[in-house]
Formats: C-alpha cells, sequence, structure tokens
C-alpha cells in the first residue's frame, strides 16, 4: 500500500541521514574541498581567500544546521515555554570566529587549515561584519541572543534583515562622509533563506463592519497593499551546550499574489515597479541612535517585523495539539526591545481578535501577560510618536483597536483619579497642532513588566520619564510593574574571542574554562592580584593587544602608535551627550600645558594616545563638526616636534563591532563621560573593564554598578551628580558659572583658529560649538552648556591627572586592572537574561536544563 511505501522510503532516508558531520581536522577539510567544488563552483586548485571563507561558512553551517534542527525539533516535543525577543536592531558582527568558539571546534579547525597552508584568523577578516544596528541597543540584542542560547533558554530573536546595514563612515578631509553598507554582497554563507516560511503583511487599506462568515459581527481590514515577510534564519549556537537557536529576520518581498489586472499590457512596468517598490521596505537600516525620524518608511518597517513575527510565533503556538488560548502566558513571553515594536500591543490585539476570534476581554489579559518592554533611554527625542493621520492611513485597524484601548484605560483611570494631569499624561494619544500617537504609553499600557537598562536608569523612569504610570502602578499595589535589567555582554565574543590572550590567562589559572559561562568563577582571581607571575603575563597579554591595536591603526589611519603610551580610547555613536568634546577640549589643554614646559620636563610627562571613534548620524551637524575638531586637533598635535611623540589624537573611521575586537583589549583607559543621567547604561564600559582596562567617568548608566562591584579605586570618576544637574542648568540660565581659566585658553586657542588653519568654514563651525557652550549663542535661545562640559572640564582634568599619577606606579596599575576584570560578573548578559527566569519566571522564560539533544526527533 502506498502509505507504506512511502514509510519505507522515509525510513531509508533517515538511515542515511543517521550520522552527524564528523568533527575531526580531516572531515571539516573534506567538507571544505566539497563545499569549494560543488557549493561554490570554485575548484580545488584554483580559489581566492574569499572563496575560501565562504566555503568554511558552509562547513560551519552545516554543523550549525545539525544542531539547530535538533533543537527546535526538542523545545517542541517538551512543548516549552518561549521567548520571542523583538528588536529591530541585531548588531551581531562577524560570526566565524564566534561560531567555531561556541560549537567547541577550535582546535579542529585550527589544524584543517593549517594543514591546508591557511591561517584562520585570514579567514576571519573577509567576512563582512553585519551591522544591522546603531549602537548599544542592537548590540545588547545580539548579546542577549549569545546568552539565551549558551542558557539553553528556548529563546529566538525576531528582526529586519536590512540590505543595507549601518552605513560605512569614510573620514574625507576630516570629515565623515556615509557610504552604503551592501553587507549581504554576495550573500551570507550562515544564513538558511526559507521562501516557504513567508506571511502577508497588509499595509495601508480601510476597515469594513459586517457579518462574517459565521454570522458574528466582526470588523475586517481589506485592500490596500501586501507584502510578503519571508524568513532568513541564522543559527545562533551556545557556548558549551547544544542547544542553537535561531535569529529570524524577515525581508520584504513583492506579494505572490499579484492582480492579474494590473499587468494589462499598460500597465506593465508600473505593476513591476510597484513590486519593486514593496522590497524596499527592509532596504536600509535608520541610522539613528537614540532620537528618531518621524518616516512613514520608517514605520512600515516597524509593523511589518512585528506583524510577520507574531504571526510566526502564533502559527507556533497553535501547532500544538489541543492548544486552548488561556495558556499563552504559560508558552509565550514576547520582549520588546524599546518603542520600536510597540505596534505589537495593537497588532497581537488585531490577530487575536479577528483572526483567531478570541473574546476582546480575554485577549487584552493575554496581550498584556504575554507583552513586556525594555525602555533604553531618557532622551525625550527619543520616545516615538506618530501622527495620528499617518497611521489611520497605513494601519486603520489598530488605530481603532488603540482608540478603544485608551478609551478603557482613560475611563479606568477617570475612575481612580478624576479628569486631570494623570489622564493627560497617560493617554496614548497626545493633544496638539499634530495628534500623535505615543508608542511609550502604548508599550507600559501593554506591557507586564517594564524595565530599564541600570540601576540610575530606572530610577529616573520611575522619576521622570513615566512618573504617572509609576505612580498608578504604586497605586494599584504593583509598583514591581518597573523593574531594573541591568545590562551586559557576553563574555565568549569579548574576552575569548576579542582576547584570546587573556582568555588563556583565565584559563590557565582557574584551571578550566567555567569562567566562560559562570564569571563569579573569575573572583578567583582576586587572590593572585599582586602576583608578580600573573602581572608579568598580565602585561604581556596588554602588549600583544596594542600591538594588534597598533597593526590596526597603521592600517587604517597609516600612523605608528608608541606601544609605551597610555591608550586612552572613547568609542560609541558621536552624540552631544556622550560628550567626545569634552575629551577633545581636554585633550587640547594637554597639549598647550606640554608646549608650555621646556624639552627635559616634557620627558616626565606620560606619553599618551588617544583614540576616539563612532559614527555621527547623518543629519546631526553638531556630532559631525565634533568629528571634524578631533580630526583636525590630531592634524596639528601628532605633527608637532614639540609634542608628537607624547601626545597623539586620532580618529578611528568606521567603527565597528570588528573594530571594537581590536580596540577594547589594548585599552589602559577608556572615557565614559557622559552628562550624568543622560546615559540610560553604556555597555561598552563592561567590556573594557572586563579586559583589564580602567574607566574614566562620570557617576552614570553601569558605570556606576561597575565601580560598585569593582571598588572605588579602579575608576577615575569625576564631575556634577544626576541629581545636581537641574540646579546647574537652572543657575546657568540666569548667568554662567564661570569658566575654568585653562578651558579659557583652549577656547582661545580655537578661536584663534589654531586647529583651522585655512579653512574658513571649519573655523566657524568650531567657534560655533563653543560659542554655544559658553551661553552667547542666539538670544533667547538658550541651550547653552546644556551637557555641562564646560561645568564638569575642571574635575575632568582633576581625574586626568589622577589617571597618569596612578598609571607611573606599573604594578599598582596591573593590581587594578586584574582586581577589576576579576569581578565583572555582574556584567555577563548571562546574569541579565537569567535573573527574570528566576525571579519571576511567569513573566520570561522558563530555565531550561541543559541537554544532549540528539534523541530529539521521534
Ligand atoms: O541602549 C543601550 C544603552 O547601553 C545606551 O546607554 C543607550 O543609549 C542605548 C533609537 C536607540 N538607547 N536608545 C537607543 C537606538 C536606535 C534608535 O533608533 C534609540 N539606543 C540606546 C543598551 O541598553
Amino acid at each position: 500500500d502506498e502509505a507504506g511505501d512511502q514509510k519505507e522510503k522515509l525510513e531509508k532516508l533517515w538511515k542515511l541521514m543517521d550520522t552527524y558531520e564528523p568533527n575531526d581536522p580531516e572531515s571539516i577539510q573534506k567538507s571544505f574541498a566539497r563545499h569549494l567544488e560543488y557549493s561554490l563552483a570554485c575548484t580545488r586548485f584554483n580559489f581566492t581567500m574569499q572563496d575560501a571563507y565562504r566555503a568554511a561558512g558552509l562547513v560551519l553551517r552545516d554543523r550549525l544546521l545539525e544542531s539547530l534542527n535538533d533543537t527546535n525539533a526538542y523545545y517542541r516535543k517538551m512543548d516549552v515555554k518561549r521567548g520571542y525577543y523583538l528588536s529591530a536592531e541585531y548588531l551581531i558582527g562577524r560570526h566565524m570566529q564566534n561560531a567555531i568558539a561556541n560549537l567547541d571546534l577550535e582546535q579542529p579547525f585550527k589544524e584543517a587549515f593549517q594543514g591546508l597552508g591557511m591561517q584562520l584568523e585570514d579567514l576571519f577578516h573577509e567576512e563582512a561584519d553585519p551591522a544591522l544596528g546603531n549602537g548599544g541597543l542592537g548590540r545588547l540584542a545580539a548579546c542577549f541572543l549569545d546568552s539565551m542560547a549558551t542558557l539553553s533558554l528556548p529563546c529566538w530573536g525576531y528582526g529586519i534583515r536590512y540590505s543595507y546595514g549601518m552605513f560605512k563612515q569614510d573620514i574625507q578631509n576630516g570629515r565623515q562622509v556615509e557610504m552604503p553598507d551592501f553587507w549581504i554582497g554576495d550573500g551570507c554563507p550562515f544564513e538558511i533563506p526559507r521562501p516557504d516560511i513567508t506571511y502577508p503583511v497588509r499595509l495601508y487599506g480601510e476597515v469594513v463592519e459586517g457579518l462574517d462568515a459565521s454570522g458574528s459581527w466582526s470588523m475586517s481590514w481589506v485592500g490596500g497593499e501586501i507584502v510578503q515577510a519571508m524568513a532568513y534564519d541564522n543559527p545562533i549556537p551556545g557556548f558549551d551546550t547544544y542547544n542553537t537557536n535561531n535569529l529570524r529576520l524577515w525581508r520584504a518581498c513583492a506579494s505572490k499574489e499579484f492582480d492579474l489586472d494590473q499587468y494589462s499590457a499598460a500597465n506593465f512596468t508600473d505593476a513591476v515597479e510597484s513590486r519593486r517598490k514593496a522590497e524596499d521596505l527592509s532596504a536600509v537600516l535608520y541610522p539613528n541612535d537614540a532620537t528618531y525620524e518621524g518616516k512613514e518608511l520608517r514605520l512600515r518597517q516597524q509593523y511589518f517585523f512585528v506583524s510577520a513575527s507574531l504571526q510566526d510565533l502564533l502559527r507556533e503556538f497553535i501547532k500544538r495539539p489541543n492548544y486552548k488560548w488561556s495558556e499563552l502566558p504559560e508558552k509565550v513571553a514576547v520582549q520588546m526591545n524599546d518603542t520600536h515594536p510597540t505596534i505589537a500591543v495593537a497588532e497581537m490585539m488585531r490577530l487575536l481578535v479577528d483572526v483567531m476570534r478570541v473574546h476582546w476581554d480575554e485577549a487584552w489579559e493575554l496581550t498584556t501577560k504575554c507583552l513586556n518592554y525594555t525602555n533604553h533611554t531618557v532622551m525625550p527625542e527619543a520616545l516615538e510618536k506618530w501622527p495620528v493621520e499617518m497611521m489611520t492611513r497605513m494601519l486603520p485597524r489598530h488605530v481603532q483597536i488603540i482608540g478603544e484601548l485608551n478609551l478603557r484605560w482613560i475611563n479606568a483611570l477617570v475612575a481612580k483619579y478624576g479628569d486631570g494631569p494623570m489622564i493627560h499624561a497617560l493617554s496614548i494619544f497626545e493633544e496638539g497642532d499634530v495628534k500623535k500617537i505615543r508608542m511609550g504609553n502604548l508599550a507600559i499600557m501593554g506591557a507586564n513588566k517594564v524595565n530599564g537598562v541600570a540601576a540610575i536608569h530606572t530610577e529616573i523612569i520611575k522619576k521622570e520619564t513615566f512618573p504617572e504610570f509609576y505612580k498608578y502602578c504604586c497605586d494599584s499595589g504593583k509598583p514591581d510593574t518597573i523593574v531594573n535589567m541591568t545590562n551586559g555582554v557576553t563574555p565568549r565574543r569579548w574576552v575569548h574571542c576579542a582576547n584570546p590572550a587573556l582568555s588563556a590567562i583565565f584559563t590557565k589559572y582557574l584551571g578550566s574554562h567555567e569562567w566562560l559561562t559562570d564569571m563569579t568563577k573569575l573572583k578567583d582571581m582576586l587572590k593572585f592580584k599582586e602576583d608578580p607571575k600573573l602581572h608579568a603575563e598580565w602585561m604581556d597579554m596588554k602588549k600583544t593587544a596594542k600591538a594588534n591595536l597598533a597593526g590596526f591603526v597603521k592600517e587604517k589611519l597609516d600612523l605608528d602608535i608608541d606601544q609605551d603610551a597610555l591608550i586612552d580610547i572613547q568609542i560609541k555613536r558621536i552624540h552631544e551627550y556622550k560628550r567626545q568634546l569634552l575629551n577633545v577640549l581636554y585633550v587640547i589643554h594637554r597639549y598647550q600645558e606640554l608646549k608650555k614646559k621646556s624639552p627635559a620636563e616634557r620627558e616626565k610627562v606620560q606619553k599618551r594616545v588617544v583614540l576616539i571613534g563612532g559614527k555621527a548620524a547623518s543629519a546631526y551637524v553638531n556630532a559631525k563638526i565634533i568629528i571634524k575638531l578631533i580630526n583636525n586637533v590630531g592634524k596639528v598635535i601628532n605633527n608637532d616636534p614639540d609634542t608628537g611623540k607624547l601626545l597623539k589624537i586620532a580618529f578611528v573611521p568606521n567603527y565597528c563591532v570588528s573594530a571594537a575586537q581590536v580596540m577594547i583589549p589594548a585599552s589602559d583607559i577608556s572615557e565614559h563621560i557622559s552628562t550624568a543621567g543622560t546615559e540610560a547604561s553604556g555597555t561598552s564600559n563592561m567590556k573594557f573593564v572586563m579586559n583589564g582596562g580602567l574607566i574614566i567617568g562620570t557617576m552614570d548608566g553601569a558605570n556606576i554598578e561597575i565601580r560598585e562591584e569593582c571598588g572605588e579605586d579602579t575608576m577615575f570618576i569625576f564631575g556634577c551628580l544626576e541629581h545636581e544637574v537641574a540646579g546647574i542648568s537652572a543657575k546657568a540660565k540666569s548667568g554662567h558659572y564661570p569658566i575654568d581659566s585653562r578651558l579659557q585658553a583652549v577656547f582661545q586657542a580655537i578661536r584663534n583658529g589654531e586647529f583651522s588653519k585655512g579653512e574658513p568654514e571649519a573655523h566657524g563651525e568650531f567657534c560655533s560649538l563653543i560659542d554655544k557652550l559658553c551661553n552667547t549663542h542666539g538670544a533667547g535661545t538658550w541651550e547653552g552648556d546644556k551637557y555641562l562640559v564646560v561645568y564638569d572640564f575642571p574635575s575632568y582634568v582633576d581625574a586626568q591627572n589622577k589617571v597618569d599619577a596612578t598609571y607611573a606606579d606599573k604594578s599598582k596599575w596591573c593590581k587594578l586592572s586584574i582586581q577589576a576584570a576579576s569581578s565583572m560578573a555582574k556584567f555577563s548578559t548571562d546574569r541579565t537574561i537569567q535573573a527574570p527566569v528566576s525571579e519571576f519566571a511567569s513573566t520570561l522564560l522558563l530555565l531550561w536544563p541543559r541537554v544532549w539533544v540528539a534523541d530529539a526527533h521521534d
């Protein structure tokens, strides 16, 4: 009989597939040769390094597919609760080195390629750096994926497969020039296109009311246009576990159900053009960090990936035999990464009520139990608000749903507080000339938990960002709706891969690599912190990292850096609140001090190399001027024969994840100098300290907690405190505070044109920057020293002096470095991810035991 016949054939196939790809060096070499020839159509005798990288990528992909498939089958079999991370950004960085490490294939891969006359590192460099994110928010998402896989948690990431990632930054004549980043180039060997997994996503159109097929009254959203979301899967292997999770990214494709009428001869090219336009949806990542542009395409992107992801996860839920909607919160937890995916609140309601026919009240209960929201910034300009007019055109049904939700919400609030300020603050709608939908308010209303990303940030959320919501939570007996989840970073990428020499030291002294999955083990390093043998190895490790950095800087900038100098690094997005300006003003001051000294005295000054890197949003004028200033200051200082050997400053172009992996290990000191209360957390601060770098910084974001963990002596703190900022600003408005005489001298040099010789345009720009700081910029529009650069300058100079003085004692510095790096357990994303699992498992995920999943498919 036919069925029996089919079963027999399948069993044959299963038998054939019964073995996994072997991982000895020779088998890896064989797989490599096979992929070169049969997947890439090269010959074994003629291929480029790029081909070799691709073939090696496919060798890894085979292995990743095995564990991905087994893991999926296992999760299904165990009917686990699943977590879904919804993020518009994933700054994943290169896959290859990380995948090799996490799959525990470092040794055989090394041997395999050495045996073929190739260095693995050379292959790593062939990989384009996937930059599907702007900065900390996107990188956090990527670190979370690594930790969720490593902890064997059944959690997937969902996002957008942008064809163009974060732009490439070129520096021409000292200015930023943006170049498109077509990272996808000839295809990424790690991703798995899934043409069979697509969902329709509707945009525009209208809502019609009426009786449906079953005779009940309902709303249906019809017309408009349909874009198809096609899945691209990116396997995310865990470290020291067989589990491999998935990052599913959606690409927009024209609808397959095209309208035949449109394809009449006259309209043919128009019709093709409209299909092409649909595909633009996932073309490009918006390059703004901590601000947003109210662009319609951006809202389309957000809805597109949210709708596809929720359709996908609900499909997985209803695949389960005898599913009941009431079980949804036991099986599904969704984390919204900032306001970008918060249309999920309305989309979940639409899918449950309109499509799945769940009763409104139950749907709302399920939605609010499943969704959670992370806030990442207190900058008011980053909390998204969409014009009601725009959203009504694009998502008419969602605006109806939001209207209904808001009505109920407001009614409940009026009953509690009467009509008044609470209502105005908490309404989803903002009144005004242009009526708007506040996505932050939609998120807090729809979320089970709301979290900030560092202790100070969470307190600011309660006091300043959403104070009325916090009051409402407290009055309703649920103050713990707003919780803190201090950020982290993954030690696999940021210590083990970025700094193999340091990883080897830890493993050697601790006797195992367990610290890579349990960073509390590093505490045992503290007993060696005075050990001269360790000191020697530690300094060697820094030397190796500095040599790598020197090679990198030579290649990018043709600049020689003295490896005995103190390496001082600031790498992050260029933003006024992050105060790269404060850094460069200090460097000018340091230069002036050096110039004043006699040659003999100069020799006593600590040598320093200051490296600054980061991208400016393309429309951010002041940030771009700051980049130009850094470059111009570098040109003068680095070429001055009096000081060139003692002080260097350079702007490192195109800062990205792979650049970070080279730069961070080499730093002695790094700058985390935002105005108190402005940087929600920061995460590079954690990476630097894990690599034995010390911090000069303000009492802001995660700096505060790092200092708590590592000890006050390991951090050079300066600047006013968060609670002092308002008072200082208020005073400044009625008469500026005095400007430190050293800073006056710096301003004078800038005004004299020392850093803009023959460049009148740059001169004007530099002067406008510092005029603003001195509060003489535009009467009546006081912005002045908004980020307290002038105010904090003197204490910053003091802190820098202390850095030099401390660095002079090499063994003291080394001890502090060991002490700090060994105290960073709190800042592993493993801790961030695990915290909610044990604290409130019902809202996030069930911890899944680490298992071997070979028998997953029955
Ligand atoms: O998120 C990071 C934090 O460590 C940083 O302090 C914080 O600045 C960063 C709109 C953002 N906040 N907001 C953004 C990014 C893109 C965008 O379009 C806002 N990024 C942060 C991780 O918590």
